[in-house]
């Protein structure tokens, strides 16, 4: 009847109950700019169509996994067509035309009767408009099964871009592995709050997590069985697992930023290899979590050949710009010696093509200023970051106290560290990524970034508990405008989210402080 090859489904001609109608302003992280347009709405039909820019795979792509989320739960074929025009009701995902604002990773989003037109200057803005979309259809939307509800997208236009390049969310594998089916459901998570960057924390004294072939025992032994945080987190990423990570995250415009820790964090390949050592004898593994005993021997030139190996063979499985290089907490190693390390291992990564982030602890050396520093403090000044912004360098933000994951909300919360304090969701929300710091301001912040490091965490189910609901918080701030961060605006959204969580069947934390739909 439709002059296309596909049939439509019998059964969904019967009358369905109408779902809560939602507000185009109800999505997180908060829109730029909403306009509803009360008198239109689009409802989702069986006959619907999902229509790409003819020409672009990119774009293909995106439609083709939009797809794929909308078909459960409606039971619609929703065919993906990259055609230019269609007389069927249609969701368009279009290149090109967006309002000016939309940037690089924005777009603009036009729901009418007819249709939902989404406009972006790229694929990574098409993706971004569609999870918006995805929030504006009835939390039904995430259910596994067909649903008998009507699905309506409320009217008028979004016209939505990024305050901060970067929106990073951190794994930490080495306290306890967490294998590949983990760290792809992070990121179909991650990626319906527009977060764009997955930090893997790959190497710490507990374990070493990824595969290095020119020094072949790192990973089966280093990560092998007995290690992590009490001898129960073992296993590693082998290339070919670390790729289909990168792949699978980059479906979902995010990038992954390995990071190597060192010279310190590095009990793991100094336990695995007795030459990493300066004495030549190799400590024994370690499987506790305390920090600062460890440090690469500085003054030995195989650590360098060791450390070349490891950024080269890392930099080539890497497709995004950025290699960590850790530098944290090295307190076994002294200034000097710290200061040397760097001098020699900053060049190393640019000859991989690689820009250099490290936490804030490397700008004790004046590295160059396109050294991405990340700032894990807990206070609001630190001398070293001010002058660093001046200089150029850019910083991400991490403050312990507001963005680090595996602090616990309170004090009978199960999981999680609480050196930095308790972190309930009003507090991972209430800061601004360009008012935290003294002297750095807006233009000195890349982003911020939510670091989830899991000596206390094993399953799939403990990094949900603890990143839901404050990951959305953090994703906001990295998304959101200064001037639409209100609480209580957050918290009624927030609220919101809870009934497409328990359909996703994300263990989140119940906060007191959020109303629950
Ligand atoms: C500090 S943050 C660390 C990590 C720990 C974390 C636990 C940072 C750069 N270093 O080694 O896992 O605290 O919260």
């Amino acid at each position: 009847a439709f002059g296309l090859p596909f049939a439509l489904p019998g059964a969904a001609a019967v009358a369905a109950p109408a779902a809560p109608a939602r507000q185009l302003s109800e999505v997180i992280p908060a829109p730029v700019e909403t306009r509803p347009d009360a008198r239109d709405t689009f409802t989702l039909r069986p006959q619907t169509v999902i229509r790409t820019s003819p020409g672009s795979v990119a774009a293909l792509q995106v439609g083709r996994q939009f797809a794929e989320i909308l078909r459960p739960a409606t039971g619609y074929q929703l065919p993906v067509l990259p055609v230019r025009s269609t007389p069927l009701p249609e969701i368009a995902l279009v290149l090109g035309g967006a309002d000016g604002r939309v940037g690089r990773e924005g777009y603009q989003l036009d729901v009418t009767r007819r249709g939902v037109t989404i406009r972006a200057n790229t694929a990574a803005g098409l993706f971004a408009g569609t999870q918006t979309l995805r929030q504006l259809l009835p939390a039904l939307i995430e259910a596994p099964d067909r649903q008998r509800v009507t699905w309506t997208v409320p009217g008028g236009r979004i016209v939505d871009h990024p305050r901060f390049a970067y929106r990073g969310a951190m794994l930490d594998l080495a306290r306890h592995f967490h294998a590949v089916d983990e760290i792809t459901a992070y990121v179909d998570l991650l990626s319906q709050y527009k977060i764009n960057y997955l930090h893997l924390h790959l190497t710490d004294d507990q374990g070493w997590r990824i595969q290095i072939d020119s020094w072949p025992r790192l990973a089966p032994v280093g990560g092998g069985p007995g290690t992590g945080v009490d001898g129960v987190g073992p296993g590693y990423l082998t290339k070919a697992d670390y790729k289909a990570v990168v792949a699978y995250a980059a479906a979902r415009h995010i990038t992954v930023v390995p990071e190597i820790d060192m010279p310190g964090h590095t009990n793991a390949a100094q336990s695995t290899y007795p030459e990493l050592n300066c004495d030549g004898i190799a400590p024994p593994p370690r499987t506790d979590i305390e920090v600062g005993y460890s440090s690469l021997c500085i003054d030995d030139e195989l650590t360098y050949r060791f450390v070349e190996d490891v950024i080269r063979e890392i930099a080539e499985i890497t497709p995004g710009p950025f290699l960590h290089i850790g530098g944290d907490e090295a307190h076994a190693t002294t200034d000097d010696e710290y200061r040397t390390f760097m001098q020699r291992v900053l060049p190393m990564v640019a000859k991989y093509g690689k820009r250099v982030s490290g936490w804030n602890e490397i700008l004790q050396v004046d590295p160059p200023t396109d050294v991405v520093a990340q700032f894990w403090g807990t206070g609001t000044t630190n001398a070293d970051l001010a002058e660093a912004a001046a200089r150029g360098n850019k910083v991400i933000m991490s403050p312990a106290s507001k963005s680090y994951l595996d602090m616990k909300y309170d004090a009978n919360t199960r999981l999680g560290l609480r050196w930095a304090g308790y972190i309930e969701v009003s507090d991972a929300y209430g800061w601004d990524p360009a008012r935290r710091v003294t002297g750095v301001g807006e233009d000195a912040v890349l982003g911020v970034e939510a670091p989830l490091w899991s000596e206390t965490l094993r399953s799939l189910d403990d990094i949900e508990y603890m990143a839901f609901p404050r990951l959305p918080a953090i994703a906001e701030l990295g998304w959101s405008t200064a001037a639409s961060h209100d609480w209580e605006s957050f918290r009624a959204r927030l609220g919101q989210q809870a009934p497409r969580w328990r359909l996703q069947e994300v263990d989140f934390y119940p906060s007191p402080q959020v109303p629950w739909s």
